[in-house]
């Protein structure tokens, strides 16, 4: 597809996953900045923190002790924002369906990537990435397969930007009796388009982008990163798994060393871009745990990372954005092209 004549002019492109559109605006990067500029994010310094809530052996803020562990570590989340098992009871309006609300039962895990206070995914071995992954995919097949919890988010807020609390590497797990609005509008998408064409919307997705190349960020044999078409934040990605896998627990072996080697590629990528901790949510996206097959689903992850032109220069989601439509100024072909030149060397290794 030649994107030619679009090229310098104002545009929407679709996103069949939540079936919304965004606004591109690639005239109007060259504007004048001089808004808010954030601080720089740096890593700590130091490999254990006495007074880090995640290191080995150290007291949480709930009052619970860590144990010494030597490589991950999960535990429910003193402060969960979910409850187990409650009872079923929803409230209503009674006729007009205008105030409807209903409990939602759940559990909410952190996942302590490391030991070690002052590495990030990018900075630590395949090995250990590996391990991290099955972790997630335990977590995901035994929080799954419990009666009510019917989808299994699992994400990672990373640097003060994102509202993240700690340097030390970590991650959350919040599992749910009800699959939440994101996952809910791509697994409608999904189900629609496997109905429709018997095929996965992002296996044919994924034919396409491997046949353009302009957005693929980095790829190996099981995994590969794009730019996706209708990205909303600047350096957006969608990790995508080649293979029509539904969930992390379903990947191989080999599978798994390649998802740690994208992720750690994909994350070395992002630093290197403007040398900085970059900050980001991830999360996947994977099949609902409602115990139905879901032959729909294809297993991917979102990188939504918010700078724009700086290490401390972000993208504010705001005004238009907010009440009308997300807009992004550079095209995703050139966020891509920016990824791709930035090193797989970590500057700081
Ligand atoms: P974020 O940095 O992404 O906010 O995740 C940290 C989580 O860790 C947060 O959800 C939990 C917070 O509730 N937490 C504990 O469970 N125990 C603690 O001692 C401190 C923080
Ligand atoms: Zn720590």
């Amino acid at each position: 597809m030649e994107l030619e004549g679009l090229k310098g002019k104002s545009h929407r492109r679709y996103n069949p996953l939540t079936r919304d559109w965004i606004l591109v605006s690639p005239n109007r990067t060259e504007r004048p900045w001089q808004g808010q500029t954030e601080k720089l994010a740096h890593s700590s310094a130091l490999t254990y923190d006495p007074d880090c809530y995640l290191c080995p052996g150290n007291a949480r803020a709930g009052g619970l002790r860590n144990p010494a562990y030597a490589t991950n570590f999960v535990f429910d989340n003193d402060f969960a924002a979910l409850q187990p098992d409650l009872p079923n009871v929803t409230v209503e309006d009674g006729s007009k369906n205008l105030l409807i609300a209903t409990t939602e039962s759940g559990i909410c895990r952190v996942v302590c990537f490391s030991p070690r206070h002052d590495l990030t995914l990018a900075q630590m071995a395949n090995h250990d990435i590996a391990g991290i992954i099955d972790l997630w995919a335990e977590q995901y097949r035994s929080l799954g397969s419990l009666p009510n919890i019917n989808h299994v988010q699992i994400f990672e807020n990373r640097g003060a930007m994102m509202g993240c609390s700690n340097p030390h590497p970590h991650g959350q797990i919040w599992a749910t009796q009800t699959v939440p609005n994101e996952p809910r509008k791509e697994h409608e998408s999904l189900s629609d388009y496997w109905r429709e064409h018997r095929r996965c919307l992002l296996c044919d997705y994924s034919e396409l982008e491997l046949a353009a190349g302009e957005r693929i960020v980095c790829e190996n044999e099981f995994f590969f990163a794009i730019v996706p078409f209708w990205a909303t934040w600047p350096f957006e990605t969608l990790l995508l798994s080649k293979r029509h896998v539904a969930d992390i627990d379903t990947l191989g072996a080999a599978e798994r060393v390649g998802l740690a080697d994208i992720l750690k590629r994909l994350t070395t990528r992002y630093d290197n871009l403007f040398q900085t901790s970059f900050p980001y949510s991830m999360g996947f996206h994977q099949r609902p745990t409602d115990g139905n097959d879901h032959a729909e689903w294809h297993f991917h992850a979102h990188f939504l990372p918010p700078l724009l032109r700086s290490a401390t220069v972000r993208k504010f989601m705001v005004g238009f954005e907010l009440l009308a439509s997300p807009q992004r100024d550079m095209t995703p072909e050139f966020a891509a092209e920016k990824l791709r030149e930035s090193p797989e060397q970590h500057y700081l290794l």
